[in-house]
């Protein structure tokens, strides 16, 4: 594929030197010379029980914590449900989610925390708290998002969506779904260039379920070191993903061994990042995927 590249971006492109691929964080560099798992910590409303917000900080801490000890290299906190037809939050009750979990972790000296929003005023008061990594499933295109992470020393994930969760299940279509993803990305990584985010400062992500059917899913999956060869490192959430409900007729909390194949599968066509619900579990089969590849290098 013959993309039209920035000149600086175009430093990072076409490259293949994972073994210095480093992601900048504002609170230091993120060494991806191995593959990490990030671990998802959902603070809305109907992950949780009922009870005070207090009691959900709590709960959402213990937990981050947990999947700290799990093995997780970044938390991503999250307010707002992006599952298919989910509907949007406003940014204030945003804010009041997910804020005081960033707080209380970035102050109790955790890892990484990352923030799960398309929001620019969530963006800003993440990268106030103290957030690593912006994770915008929307890839900074709402209105101010560029400029509010540019303004930042906060690194960012864009992620490929087709459509707004609300919709984006109803009839997914493309001509060729690994080069229309990897055009759309080509062209996120260059906006956010000539915004002033260095290419160390980004991560991209196909977006696996969001706007996609089960046979998109697939050939991303099967092409993601085309994606890889881009140059930036690649992250990739599967865990639990309705492909595997498909795939193998299983609900949602029967789905951890299509995960881990899931995960392990990424690893070995060079992602770099796993996002993941089950992270022991997910950790050791990133490790096993990651020196299989190793060994073919
Ligand atoms: C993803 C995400 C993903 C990134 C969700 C779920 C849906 N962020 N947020 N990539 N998925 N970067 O976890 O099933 O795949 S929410």
């Amino acid at each position: 594929m013959n993309l039209p590249r920035h000149p600086s971006a175009g430093l990072r492109h076409n490259t293949d030197r994972r073994d210095e691929m480093n992601l900048i964080l504002a609170s230091g560099a993120l060494d991806l010379g191995d593959p990490l798992v990030m671990g998802v910590l959902n603070v809305t409303p109907d992950s949780f029980s009922d009870g005070g917000r207090y009691a959900r900080l709590d709960q959402a801490v213990a937990r981050a914590m947990e999947l700290q000890q799990e093995g997780a290299a970044l938390i991503d906190v999250g307010g707002e449900s992006t599952r298919p037809g989910s509907l949007p939050v406003n940014s204030q009750e945003e804010i009041s989610r997910v804020i005081p979990v960033v707080s209380e972790l970035v102050a109790a000296g955790s890892v990484p925390v990352s923030v799960d929003t398309s929001k620019p005023e969530v963006m800003q008061a993440a990268i106030d708290a103290g957030a690593a990594l912006i994770n915008d499933v929307n890839a900074l295109r709402a209105p101010g998002a560029l400029e509010t992470v540019a303004d930042s020393e906060t690194s960012v994930c864009l992620m490929h969506m087709r459509g707004a969760p609300r919709d984006m299940q109803k009839d997914p279509r493309y001509d060729d779904v690994v080069v229309e993803v990897c055009r759309f990305l080509d062209e996120r990584i260059n906006a956010c260039v000539d915004a002033g985010i260095g290419p160390e400062r980004i991560v991209i992500d196909p977006g696996f379920g969001f706007g996609k059917t089960l046979q998109h899913n697939l050939a991303l999956l099967a092409n993601l070191d085309r994606l890889c060869a881009m140059g930036q490192p690649v992250l990739a959430g599967l865990s639990r993903k309705s492909m595997l409900g498909q795939l193998l007729d299983r609900e949602v909390d029967q789905r951890l061994p299509g995960s881990l194949a899931l995960a392990a599968l990424a690893v070995t066509r060079g992602a770099s990042i796993i996002r993941a619900h089950d992270v022991a579990a997910t950790v050791d089969a990133v490790r096993v995927a990651a020196a299989v590849k190793a060994a073919g290098e």
